[in-house]
């Protein structure tokens, strides 16, 4: 008899989970069955509070009418189009709607389906670009250490984070790190972007000494890390990054997965920096996570540089099947109409001051050894239990899970991420479960 005969449908063993203790979770599951706004429900009756937007994505919240209509709608009426010598009027018009809350001078659009396809397409371009300019000797590609950049050959080559990359080999060759910025000694507890550690942008002028400027294409960071624990860039880091690049005729690439879409308190943490990068990758917000997409804005000026040669050749040799998925499409729309009828793209600046004053409240908790915030971002680091790192905030989230409460935790960072649509009851909610959690996990 075959498998697909014998199998039951609780049967857990064939699905090998991404990123997840999988031993531990299948013999105690966790399992969300809906969702609506600010709140899941579990399989087993419960309602837990989105402390996390799902990871990271759910900016408007769950289940928005808007969103499920466009998808519905669109699976009816067009659900497929090839994506290479043909189109569709969705990814035009999306592409258009995209470029319109883009920081200024991010004028064109390239589809993905996530953000580690949406990275591994801006390193691309990059290369590309310098070639098409006639620098093919351009080929180096700079990231940070602790950056996470996705789960493919090229972000984790320009990643940071060991446990995702010290089993994979070589890598891409000709990358280098700069230095993260992570100084808890000197920062630790302050409300917002710290103050000390700007000068650490310095590390990249001595990359450039030392590989020469004309061997290196792009730099890549997160504006603000996500996935390694949250860490901020101190006062002026961004700004220095990006004179080095200029001055070196470096692209700048901030891979915005995490930061766009409203998180910070405006569209773009380029935005809030007041800093100008050449690419910017995105992923997550730009469906609210609901259909897999991505893309990556791009200048004027690298577009029009692969527009020449012969009109009826390709001018860039990339791009996926899915790129502009009439449904994806249709979702992202649906989610830039909510945003835009919501004031989701800003709404995290006026909540910013109260979730600052109310993640910073738990500083009296037990082993809480940093807290961190900006937007409606938040970490609490936790001191690891000697010789057993990651144990109390994996506990923490466990006994967070059982009271109700979503959280994420990395290491033993706890980060928060809640849908943009989130009031100060659920604010007060959450902060008010937190403290349970962190005085129970003593
Ligand atoms: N770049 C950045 C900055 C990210 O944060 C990716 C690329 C990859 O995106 P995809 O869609 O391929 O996963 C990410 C994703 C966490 C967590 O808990 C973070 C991410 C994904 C899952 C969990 O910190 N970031
Ligand atoms: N698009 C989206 C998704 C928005 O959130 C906003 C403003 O928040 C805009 C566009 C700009 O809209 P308006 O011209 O109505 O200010």
């Amino acid at each position: 008899m075959s498998n697909r005969l014998n199998s039951t449908p609780n049967d857990m063993r064939a699905f090998w989970m991404p990123f997840t203790a999988n031993r531990q979770f299948k013999k105690e599951p966790r399992l969300f069955v809906s969702a609506k706004d600010m709140y899941y429900k579990t399989h087993d009756g419960r309602t837990v509070l989105d402390g996390t937007a799902g990871l990271w994505c759910v900016n408007a919240g769950h289940c928005r009418p808007k969103i499920t209509e466009a998808i519905q709608q669109q699976a009816g009426e067009l659900d497929y189009a090839p994506a290479f010598q043909l189109g569709h009027p969705k990814a035009f018009e999306l592409a258009n709607r995209l470029v319109d809350i883009a920081p200024d001078g991010m004028s064109h659009v390239l589809y993905t389906n996530s953000g580690s396809e949406s990275v591994e397409t801006a390193l691309k371009v990059a290369l590309a670009y310098h070639r098409v300019k006639g620098n093919g000797s351009r080929f180096r590609l700079i990231g940070r250490e602790r950056g996470y950049h996705g789960v493919n050959f090229g972000g984790i080559s320009v990643g940071g984070i060991v446990a995702n990359r010290k089993m994979f080999g070589t890598l891409l060759t000709g990358v280098d790190h700069m230095p993260h910025t992570h100084f808890p000694d000197k920062n630790a507890f302050t409300r917002g972007v710290p103050e000390h550690g700007g000068d650490i942008a310095s590390e990249l002028e001595r990359l450039v000494t030392l590989h020469d400027a004309s061997t290196i294409a792009a730099v890549i960071v997160e504006p603000v890390a996500g996935s390694t624990g949250v860490i901020l860039p101190p006062k002026g880091y961004l700004q220095k990054l990006r004179e080095i690049c200029t001055k070196h005729g470096i692209l700048l690439i901030f891979d915005e997965v995490i930061t766009g879409f409203g998180r910070l308190g405006t569209p773009f943490a380029a935005d809030y920096f007041g800093v100008k990068p050449d690419m910017i990758t995105m992923a997550k917000g730009l469906t609210n996570g609901v259909i897999p997409m991505g893309a990556v804005f791009v200048t004027d000026e690298i577009h029009d540089a692969f527009m020449q040669g012969p009109e009826h050749m390709i001018e860039f040799f990339h791009g996926y099947t899915y790129s502009g998925n009439p449904i994806a499409c249709a979702a992202a729309l649906g989610t830039l109409d909510t945003y835009k009828e919501e004031g989701l793209l800003t709404r995290g600046a006026e909540m910013a001051a109260y979730w600052e004053d109310a993640i910073h409240s738990l500083r009296d908790c037990p082993h809480v050894i940093d807290i961190r915030n900006i937007g409606l971002i938040g970490a609490i680091e936790l001191k690891p239990i000697d010789g057993e790192p990651t144990k109390r905030a994996f506990s923490a989230f466990l006994k967070a899970y059982e009271k109700g409460l979503l959280i994420r935790t990395t290491g033993d960072i706890i980060a928060l991420s809640p849908p943009l649509i989130i009031e100060k009851s659920h604010i007060d909610e959450l902060f008010g479960k937190l403290r349970e959690v962190l005085v129970a996990n003593a």
